[in-house]
């Protein structure tokens, strides 16, 4: 049974939803952020740097903390959305997710949507990047079905929590028209309906 540490966030959601995928048996344990659970000695222990979402696979006696790891240790523990033969490019996208499109889309979020006002240089920066990175998605997305290629893959699970909060960028969606089908594919995914919901809430993927 696998432990998830979870908060509703773009990051705890790529867990949620890839544990769905996989069907396996999970319990969630929510880490309130607002409340500084994050920063309790116990959880440090599995997450160092006090974030999640972390993971403690009671089975096999593995704790693991950043969504990255997390994905691929699911992946190759299930055989799903990892193919051996596409590694090199799932890896690129998933490596992309992680070091830019997630932190970037992450400062947008607090510069743009929770900190208006405050400062013009990083709202306008961040901005810019989103915008930029919204650009490069959709071109990428037209010459190609999913992130690594023809197959849904971790890549995607990983970066569609992000894509999901297009209301809070305010660049307008359903003008990247090949971002735009990726995302309305990947929202009619039963587990990632489920998963993205994993606190069970009622809350719904936001509409394009
Ligand atoms: N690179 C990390 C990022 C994790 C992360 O930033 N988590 C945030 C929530 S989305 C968090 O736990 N923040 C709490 C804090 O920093 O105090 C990952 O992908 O797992």
């Amino acid at each position: 049974m696998i432990e998830l540490f979870y908060a509703d966030t773009p990051n705890g959601r790529k867990i949620s939803i890839m544990l769905e995928e996989i069907k396996f048996n999970y319990k969630l344990t929510e880490i309130d952020l607002s409340k500084g659970d994050q920063f309790n000695s116990d959880f440090r222990k599995i997450s160092p740097l006090s974030k999640i979402p972390a993971i403690t696979d009671h089975k096999n006696k593995v704790s693991l903390f950043q969504s990255g790891a997390i994905l691929i240790y699911l992946a190759e523990l299930s055989g799903k959305f990892y193919d051996a033969d596409n590694r090199n490019l799932i890896n690129q996208w998933l490596m992309a997710q992680m070091g830019d499109i997630g932190p970037m889309l992450g400062q947008h979020h607090q510069f743009h949507h929770y900190n208006p006002g405050k400062s013009k240089f990083g709202e306008e920066r961040y901005f810019n990047i989103a915008k930029r990175l919204y650009k490069d998605l959709d071109e990428h997305l037209l010459k190609s079905d999913y992130l690594a290629g023809k197959k849904y893959s971790i890549a995607d699970i990983a970066t569609f929590p992000w894509i999901a909060r297009h209301n809070w960028h305010d660049i307008g969606l359903k003008n990247f028209k090949n971002l735009s089908r990726w995302y309305e594919e990947i929202s009619k995914r039963e587990a990632v309906i489920k998963g993205y919901d994993a606190s069970k809430k009622g809350e719904k993927i936001p509409k394009i």
